[in-house]
């Protein structure tokens, strides 16, 4: 099947009806058919399974005609290349957005089977680390609901993000295997194949005309082999393609074994060119110097790139229109090497001369950054990338020598400039900046919220900034609305449709004429009973997975999201500290449940000990009779989407505490306020625009500034100096250093303590009388019902401006330069339900 597929007669879909009687009959036959299993004997899986099967033959029909239009309009076509994508569970939100979860609810029910029952058996497709990940996830349903031709391109991994279990106190990693039980939302493309070289070694031919061509030869092959996962807009609309890449042996796998005769090492050592899908590298912030990760990384971009140009090709574009027809969105430097691969298969398949290469590589691509923080800068070792990607270190050489002759005109003599400009870095013992690649091969470069757009101009990017001011640009990050809140938040969003009409979906400015409705009192009452709800549903999977029996009648206090020191859960476990010592002194404290969940990378040891000392902290609180139910702390094992769409409907209060400067963005930030919760947090990432959305009267901010922060380092103070800033900080922090809250580990606290009073390189101290003060003021709002309720609720009538789909359309206008292409009505099922 080509993308220019005439319109043919005989091709003419006939679509499956999506009524009930219709989708009963899919899912009875699929059970049948497809899982093969006798009715009376299926298990629930195996109804979730048939559900699945039954669903992916209505999505796939939309794929092709959303595909058809797209090759019939000569759409200008989005390619968004992300080494991670944080899903979460397809089933529910498939239908939703395809618009039949009713009626498929009700199919299942008269088959004698509860859809919710079955549909929490799915697993997490958890190919992402955090906020990044869930973003692709959030970009790519947004590009399909609002109908840009839009593409994602990442990998297959056969192991996804390690599932958690707390195990006395501290995190264990289990491995995630999540397609154990098959994957009924992926069409495997075993046609779809590239091949993928490393390592080997670069022939030059000199031209009779005096250029010199290239052969990259020899080394080893892989094949990337294609899944597609059709992703569905919501309410009928587009379905966009995300492909992911296996890497499969080749055919022939080893000949040199096979030569010699040994057929069985062959077939044996097929396995290892196949891990290089096989698992998610687990770490959110920090680099990985691995040649496996730099292989990943290639594998996708290659395979991508080569089905890109053959789409276009077959499309019977010219090749020299690439970036008219196509703009590749570069999600962090992860997939850098693009920039290189681009001009490569320009330079040596397609035997285009390098200017004209270079200036369609330039146009073609942009570049997302999402994080500040140095030891997250990719940079590989040049002799590492000589040695696998021999051609790609070439051509990085050249592209870094045309810049630097560039920028030496510009600005004669300012040699230090030049040296800190440059692709290499010569100062650690020869590295390849993949940041300083990505910036000089694209025109767009983009923080995501105005703030660390503001940082990256000022700080790493600043001499990028001299030579090209106009390609920096912010686009502030947003979350969609159909996870968040219409799945997430039912109670919510019946509340919100029952004032205002129901396009907010869409168009979420329009949640804007909810605003009124934060002084009726019967709305705040509403809103109230639907948060008591919420909570409910909550503490009955506290109870499940931690055996902790919780209140739904107090405050929810929550902090989620990855461990990080700099996101600073050591600050938010100090008030834990502080709560239950004045418990305990016979002060009056207002009751509440203050929630952690997030994972550590497995070879970051700081985090982990944090996840220990908050579960042991947490032990001798829950068990203190003298708490009275008063003070619960809890630790949610295994964060995942799915669990984020419980804990977040049900929290009061969002905590958003890093250390002003480090937070990019943040996205729970976002997905919390527009659940009702109030933030309470520093001047850091979007929690700036959302104070500036909400009202400083609606939200708890506290502490240094980034540039407090900057000054406060310069200035050098010990952090134990700050002990008496607040009248228990110092009991505090000695309790944690005697061990009053170990459960044996008594040498962790202690080595906590000196941390903090050493250390402290995310001024958790120096923070913390303003942060207790912060949370005091919380207390006494949250003990006025009526005014926290219409706080709250201003806050969830003030989060237009964070819907993806706001972000995705200045993407769309600012860097891709695409319109809509929407697969209008009549769908093919539109007149059958
Ligand atoms: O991206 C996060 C930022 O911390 C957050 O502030 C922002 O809202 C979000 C979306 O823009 N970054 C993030 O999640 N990063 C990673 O997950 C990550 C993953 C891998 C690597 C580095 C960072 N790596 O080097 O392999």
């Amino acid at each position: 099947m080509t993308e220019t597929t005439p319109p043919n007669p005989r091709h003419r879909l006939s679509p499956l009806t999506c009524d009930a009687p219709g989708l009963r009959q899919s899912i009875r036959d699929a059970l049948v058919r497809v899982v093969g299993k006798d009715p009376d004997l299926a298990t629930p899986r195996d109804w979730l399974h048939a559900v699945s099967f039954a669903i992916r033959e209505r999505i796939i029909e939309r794929r092709v005609v959303t595909r058809r239009q797209f090759a019939d309009e000569d759409v200008k076509r989005v390619y968004y290349l992300s080494m991670e994508y944080l899903i979460g569970r397809m089933l529910e939100a498939n239908l939703r957005n395809m618009g039949i979860l009713e009626v498929t609810q009700q199919a299942l029910q008269d088959l004698g089977v509860d859809f919710r029952e079955i549909a929490r058996l799915e697993e997490d497709a958890a190919l992402g680390n955090g906020g990044l990940g869930r973003l692709a996830a959030c970009i790519l349903e947004s590009m399909a609901t609002q109908g840009y031709p839009g593409y994602g391109y990442g990998i297959r991994y056969e192991y996804g993000m390690f599932q958690q279990h707390i195990e006395h106190f501290r995190q264990v990693e289990h491995p995630d295997n999540w397609l154990r039980f098959g994957n009924p939302w992926e069409f495997p493309r075993p046609e779809k194949t590239f091949p993928v070289r490393f390592y080997g070694y670069v022939v030059e031919h000199h031209q009779p005309d005096g250029e010199t061509s290239c052969n990259w030869e020899n080394g080893e092959e892989v094949l990337a082999m294609a899944y597609d996962y059709p992703t569905a807009g919501y309410e009928r609309r587009n379905v966009n393609n995300l492909r992911l890449w296996a890497a499969k042996a080749t055919r022939d796998f080893d000949l040199r074994y096979f030569n010699e005769g040994d057929y069985i090492r062959a077939v044996a050592d097929k396995n290892e060119s196949e891990t290089i899908s096989m698992v998610l590298y687990p770490n959110d912030a920090t680099a990985i110097g691995k040649e496996l990760r730099l292989k990943q990384e290639y594998f996708f971009v290659s395979a991508s790139l080569q089905d890109i140009i053959d789409r276009h090709l077959q499309l019977e574009y010219p090749i020299d229109e690439l970036a008219d027809k196509a703009a590749i969105q570069l999600n962090d430097t992860h997939p850098a090497i693009a920039v290189a691969e681009c001009m490569r298969l320009l330079l040596d398949e397609h035997r285009i001369p390098w200017d004209q290469a270079w200036t369609i590589t330039r146009n073609l691509f942009s570049y997302t950054n999402h994080t500040l923080m140095p030891e997250a800068l990719e940079t590989w070792p040049v002799a590492l990338m000589e040695r696998v990607l021999p051609r790609h270190m070439g051509i990085i050489y050249r592209i870094n020598h045309e810049f630097i002759e560039e920028v030496r005109h510009r600005f004669p003599g300012e040699h230090e400039f030049f040296r800190r400009l440059s692709i290499i870095d010569e100062d650690h013992g020869r590295r390849v900046r993949m940041a300083h690649l990505a910036v000089i091969g694209s025109h767009r470069v983009n923080g995501v919220a105005a703030l660390h757009t503001s940082l990256l101009k000022q700080t790493l990017f600043a001499d990028f900034n001299r030579v090209w001011p106009e390609r920096f640009v912010n686009v502030t990050n947003g979350v969609t609305p159909r996870l968040w809140m219409i799945q997430a938040n039912p109670g919510l969003t019946e509340l919100i449709e029952s004032r205002i009409s129901s396009d907010w979906k869409f168009d979420l400015d329009r949640l804007k004429q909810f605003e009124p409705y934060a002084s009726d009192d019967a709305t705040r009452e509403a809103f109230r009973a639907v948060k008591r709800r919420n909570k409910e549903r909550l503490a009955a999977l506290v109870h499940k997975r931690t055996g902790i029996t919780i209140r739904s009648d107090v405050m929810y206090d929550v902090q989620i999201k990855r461990i990080h020191e700099y996101k600073r859960q050591l600050l938010k476990l100090l008030h834990v500290i502080e709560l239950y010592q004045r418990i305990r002194d016979g002060e009056d404290v207002l009751p509440r449940v203050v929630l952690f969940a997030g994972k550590a990378a497995p070879g970051y040891q700081r985090a982990k000990d944090i996840i220990a000392v908050i579960n042991e902290v947490a032990d001798i609180v829950n068990h203190d009779p003298a708490m009275g139910d008063r003070l619960k702390c809890v630790f949610f094992p295994n964060y995942e989407v799915s669990s984020a769409t419980i804990i977040i409907p049900a929290a009061d209060l969002s905590e958003q505490i890093s250390t002003a400067g480090f937070e990019a963005s943040g996205t729970g930030n976002m997905k919390l306020a527009l659940n009702g919760a109030l933030t309470i947090g520093t001047l850091d990432g979007a929690n700036i625009e959302i104070r500036d959305a909400v009202g400083t009267e609606n939200i708890f901010i506290f502490g240094m500034t980034a540039d407090e922060i900057s000054a406060h380092r310069a200035q050098g103070i010990p952090p134990g100096a700050h002990l008496d800033s607040h009248p228990r900080l110092r009991s505090m922090v000695e309790a944690l250093r005697d061990g009053f809250f170990s459960n044996g580990g008594r040498h962790l606290h202690a080595e906590i303590a000196r941390y903090l009073l050493e250390e402290d390189p995310f001024f958790v101290l120096a923070d913390y009388a303003a942060y207790s003060d912060a949370c005091a003021q919380a207390d006494r709002m949250y003990q006025d019902a009526e005014a926290w309720s219409e706080a709250a609720l201003l806050n969830v009538a003030r989060m237009s401006h964070f819907s993806i789909d706001r972000t995705v359309r200045e993407y769309a206008q600012n860097i891709w330069n695409v319109v809509p292409e929407p697969v209008l009505p009549p769908c093919p099922e539109a007149d059958t339900n």
